[in-house]
């Protein structure tokens, strides 16, 4: 469950980290897994490619992004009917380019916008291989995105005259680990600098009464319902992976 002080340092922050899913151990077999099944190959789903949703395609990535120690801490955030939409993994390998300030609500395709992320440490995630970091507060002030420049990862970033970088935090992650953020916080990540590849999978729930439209431009990706039921009838959902059930 959520305490009552994890609930506030949400909403005040934006975020919650660090949170426990599963061991260091158990982690590293669900890492031998998703390195030589899921990241070797592409999804049978075109548009998933090999790094989009692969929630869809693997029991086992299903099952990471829908951990029922995540599930139990997004669900009352959100509400009983809780969708998993999308997910992604964020590979960054020693070298890999800065990902640019920006909150997920200037890129998500939500009606309306509202989008609980998880982001799971695969690999841990520290100051030197680039975890996350976040600007405390900032999901609670309006901030536009504008042209990111080159050799950013992302085409957009938040405005760099509209926040201040040195209220940066750090969000180290042990492999096993996970964090929570909203739709309008600002996070960043910064170029991999270390020798250690850092890999995490971002995985976004939102609930039933919220329109997705990801299908119409990525053909074959709708939401799963995890928690509860399809009460409004807004979307089409698809039933897990078969050998999750
Ligand atoms: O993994 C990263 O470095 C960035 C992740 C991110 O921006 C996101 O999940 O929205």
């Amino acid at each position: 469950m959520l305490s009552s002080a994890q609930r506030a340092s949400f909403e005040d922050d934006g975020y919650l980290a660090p949170l426990d899913l599963c061991s260091a151990e158990e982690m590293a077999d669900v890492r031998r897994h998703i390195e030589a099944h899921v990241l070797a190959h592409k999804s049978p789903i075109a548009s998933c490619g090999v790094r989009k949703s692969r929630h869809l395609d693997d029991t086992v990535v299903f099952r990471l992004a829908s951990h029922p120690a995540i599930l139990i801490v997004v669900q009352p955030l959100l509400t009983e009917n809780l969708v998993l939409w999308r997910s992604q993994f964020f590979v960054k390998n020693p070298g890999d380019r800065e990902i640019p300030w920006h909150h997920d609500g200037n890129f998500l395709k939500l009606d309306p916008m509202i989008n609980v992320s998880a982001w799971i440490a695969i690999d841990a995630a520290d100051e030197e291989n680039s975890c996350l970091q976040f600007v405390p507060g900032s999901h609670k002030r309006a901030i536009d995105h504008v042209p990111a420049p080159d050799g950013m990862e992302f085409l957009e970033m938040a405005d760099p005259t509209k926040f201040d970088v040195t209220e940066a935090i750090n969000a180290p992650l042990r492999a096993g680990q996970f964090l929570l953020f909203s739709d309008r916080v600002l996070h960043h990540s910064n170029a991999n600098t270390s020798t250690r590849r850092r890999l995490g999978l971002a995985v976004r729930y939102t609930h039933t009464g919220v329109r997705i439209d990801l299908h119409k431009t990525n053909p074959g990706q709708y939401g799963i319902v995890v928690r509860g039921s399809d009460d409004v009838g807004l979307n089409t959902y698809l039933e897990p992976p078969k050998a999750a059930i």
